[in-house]
């Protein structure tokens, strides 16, 4: 394989307004523990999440998800301000151990009851309802017994799907199973920067199978659940690599990380198995004859509606000498593991340019040669961009106003690439902004700010940026205009 290299490197400059089809749906996206707060409330118990945010040195700041945005409480106002900024759908994560405390047995009633006043609301606002299974969460219960290293897991996910699917399928008509399997397994069990914080190559690998287990099992569950005309997902951050230079040996790094990043997911859940290149890399890390049992090929590949990708940066990378570890997003973790199994010794680089707040390059191509290489290689496959935004250091100026012009041209020119993507032939079906307002953003706490809505963490009050409502104006009118010459337009 050659590595995946841009094809479209030019800046994707937009000359004049860009009309979306018709149907395009325009949202915003958020996840359970960023936002819900209320961590002890009605029965929830402690996920992977609240147990790591609480050990000291784990999250910037000591910060924790147990208030977050106080959105348990607040649903209704924040779903009133979804409505005042045109959203068309709301993307949002069900808390695992809200509503089966311990990952097994019963339902919590007044947990599924919390999802079910929250679908009402929304829809009595006509906001389609757009709901993922697992963003992160696991039941700490879970993990004690191995948590995503265990084929159990996959079989208690499944029931957990079927609780939910057979409480909201009436009306939910979205339905993601997980989001971003590659965090959980490789930042979870390889890096350790993202709960249960463990380190160790084999348990990231073990973890990947039985995510991608627990997927098709919960497909089976809500094929069988859910009616007729629901659609079914996953989400994944995709990767979208670039060889720093055209050496073969570059070219093999970007491949190696194109295997451990990509492939690990898109092969056993389209139905093209695990790479061989992937096994060949890891096979000195895990006993891949032992992990993949007869059968579960067929159960990872049962047929999806749709395809979530989530894209922020591309990822450069070369092949590395020791001690030559150049700059590092987050994605690839902090600690002297690699996350990346089989890859142990490429390097990864910060590409040129502007950068968000998180030190992540901004490169609107890097989406639109993800979208069209998705399109290229499964043409029948709908794509929807479930998330993609930008933190930046926002405040409220003296006038009560939040001024956030870059991220106007951040989702500006990702927007662009999206609808070059489809005129190009990619069919994406919508398009989710990460996200709806400021949150706990995991191993940075409160420290970074994705939202389009500004949140005072001390008094909860929300403050659309003045992004929330340029986006608003563009779902509202289903065009993309020029960038306004005040966010470097022309
Ligand atoms: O905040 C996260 C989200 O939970 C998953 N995707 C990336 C976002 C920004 O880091």
């Amino acid at each position: 394989m050659t590595a995946v290299r841009s094809e479209s490197p030019e800046l994707l400059a937009s000359p004049s307004s860009l009309a979306f089809p018709p149907g395009f749906v325009w949202g915003a996206a958020s996840a359970a523990y960023q936002v819900e707060g209320a961590a002890d409330e009605d029965g929830r118990t402690p996920s992977i999440w609240d147990t790591f945010s609480h050990t000291p040195g784990r999250v910037v700041n000591g910060d924790t998800g147990d208030i977050a945005t106080d959105h348990y409480h607040r649903f209704r106002d924040d779903v009133r301000l979804m409505r005042d900024l045109n959203l068309g759908s709301y993307r949002f994560s069900v808390s695992w151990s809200r509503v089966q405390p311990t990952g097994r047995g019963p339902a919590v009633q007044r947990g599924l009851d919390f999802y079910r006043k929250l679908v009402d609301e929304l829809l009595d606002k006509g906001i389609t309802p757009f709901a993922t299974l697992y963003h992160w969460d696991l039941p700490q219960d879970l993990e004690d017994i191995g948590g995503w290293t265990v084929r159990e897991t996959s079989d208690r996910f499944a029931d957990y799907a079927e609780m939910v699917a057979e409480a909201l399928g009436d009306r939910v008509p979205y339905w993601t199973t997980l989001n971003e399997p590659w965090c959980s397994a490789f930042l979870g069990y390889g890096s350790g920067v993202h709960a249960p914080g463990r380190t160790a190559p084999e348990s990231a690998l073990k973890a990947a199978h039985h995510l991608n287990l627990a997927h098709g099992r919960a497909i089976g569950v809500l094929r069988s659940v859910l009616p007729a005309n629901a659609r079914t997902s996953i989400t994944l951050n995709l990767h979208q690599v670039r060889a720093r230079t055209d050496s073969a040996a570059d070219l093999d790094a970007a491949r190696r990380i194109d295997a451990v990043g990509n492939r690990i997911f898109l092969g056993p859940l389209l139905g093209d198995g695990y790479p061989a290149d992937l096994l060949a890399d890891t096979a000195h890390v895990v006993d891949w004859g032992a992990l993949v049992k007869d059968g579960d090929l067929a159960e990872t590949s049962r047929p999806v509606d749709m395809l979530g990708v989530n894209y922020y940066t591309p990822t450069l990378v070369s092949d590395g000498r020791p001690g030559e570890q150049g700059p590092r997003h987050h994605a690839h973790g902090k600690s002297a593991y690699s996350p990346w199994p089989g890859s142990e010794h490429v390097a990864f680089h910060l590409p040129p340019g502007q950068t968000t707040a998180m030190q992540w390059a901004v490169d609107a191509s890097g989406l639109y040669d993800l979208l069209t290489r998705m399109h290229r290689e499964h043409p029948n496959l709908p794509l929807m961009v479930t998330e993609n935004g930008a933190a930046y250091e926002d405040y409220v100026s003296p006038d009560g106003t939040v001024n956030d012009p870059r991220r106007i041209a951040y989702v500006h020119s990702h927007l662009t690439a999206v609808h070059r993507a489809i005129q190009d032939g990619a069919d994406v079906r919508g398009y989710f902004l990460w996200s709806l307002m400021d949150n706990f953003e995991w191993a940075y706490g409160y420290s970074k700010r994705f939202g389009a809505v500004y949140v005072d963490f001390a008094t909860q009050r929300r403050v659309p940026k003045r992004s929330a409502h340029w986006y608003a104006s563009v779902a509202r009118a289903n065009v993309l205009p020029d960038l306004p010459k005040e966010d470097g337009g022309f």
